[in-house]
């Protein structure tokens, strides 16, 4: 008979071969029928199953609030330098993206992972706290430069309000919110930030929306791509703004650099 060829690639979330595009097994024309938007598109395409519009409106709300939050931010910085050095809308985008870490937008699959273990292993939120200290490590999804309980930031009391109102069960969102009444005691701005509250919802959405059986998508950098895709609509409108506004090379002024000669 004939011998099938193994095939290079195997695709579980898409299909165009047919008379009409599917996402994950769900045509076009239903995904827009239907209305499921974005959230419902990224939760077929990102995690192979129709999520409950609760969830599905909440990634929209987190595209939304992480779109972009001003110019003087690693990213947008990166991109809006990359812009005015004459660069192409993909370079200066991706230059911005790069900048996503563990410091900047990239902490949530870390905060994820540490709040989930901390709340399964029944610590208490101030040894978690203490461990971090003395291990010497900074806590994920804690923190901001200009945010603080004196200045808090809008976007997490949006999410948080969401996710207290609409979730199943929310457990280590409130271990995280616990986390944070400890660490705020010592310094004002070791608040909850947007990466912390977005991974701790995420961990709950996961274990409560009743449609996983296992959490590999928290090990898998699924949650800072919620960061990524959201963060990517500001850089593309911090590019288009340079180039509206033909923004000449950028080069940093002297008086801003200190030169030090190396102490040999
Ligand atoms: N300390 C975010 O640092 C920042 C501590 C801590 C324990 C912590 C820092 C951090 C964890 C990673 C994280 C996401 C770098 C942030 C984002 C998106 C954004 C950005 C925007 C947007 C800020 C001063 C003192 C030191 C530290 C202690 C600081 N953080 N202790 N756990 N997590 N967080 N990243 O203010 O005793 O004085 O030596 O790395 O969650 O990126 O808008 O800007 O939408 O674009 O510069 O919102 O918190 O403070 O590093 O100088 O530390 O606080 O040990 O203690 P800062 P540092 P001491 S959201």
């Amino acid at each position: 008979g004939i011998i099938r060829k193994p095939a290079a690639f195997i695709s579980t979330i898409c299909d165009e071969r047919g008379q009409e595009l599917s996402y994950c097994g769900v045509p076009i024309s239903q995904v827009l029928e239907r209305g499921l938007g974005v959230g419902g598109t990224v939760s077929l395409l990102w995690f192979q199953r129709e999520l409950p519009s609760w969830a599905c409106r909440f990634i929209e709300l987190v595209l939304i609030v992480t779109a972009d939050h001003g110019p003087a931010v690693s990213g947008a910085h990166n991109t809006m330098v990359t812009a005015r050095a004459g660069k192409d809308l993909i370079s200066s985008v991706v230059s911005g993206l790069l900048t996503i870490g563990d410091r900047f937008g990239g902490a949530l699959d870390r905060a994820a992972a540490d709040f989930c273990a901390a709340y399964d292993k029944g610590q208490h939120p101030q040894e978690f706290v203490n461990e971090k200290r003395a291990k010497g490590e900074l806590i994920m999804g804690i923190g901001h430069r200009v945010k603080s309980i004196n200045n808090p930031d809008s976007r997490v009391r949006e999410l948080k309000a969401y996710v207290t109102s609409r979730w199943p069960a929310w457990p280590v969102t409130r271990y995280a919110l616990d986390v944070e009444a400890i660490t705020t005691r010592k310094k004002p701005n070791l608040i909850l930030n947007v990466d912390g509250i977005v991974a701790a919802a995420m961990v709950d959405l996961f274990r409560h929306c009743q449609l996983f059986t296992q959490s590999y998508y928290i090990q898998m950098g699924a949650i800072n791509a919620l960061f990524v895709l959201g963060r990517t609509i500001g850089l593309v409108g911090h590019y288009l703004d340079q180039k509206r506004m033909k923004q000449p090379l950028y080069r940093h002024p002297w008086d801003d650099i200190t030169y030090m000669a190396p102490n040999n």
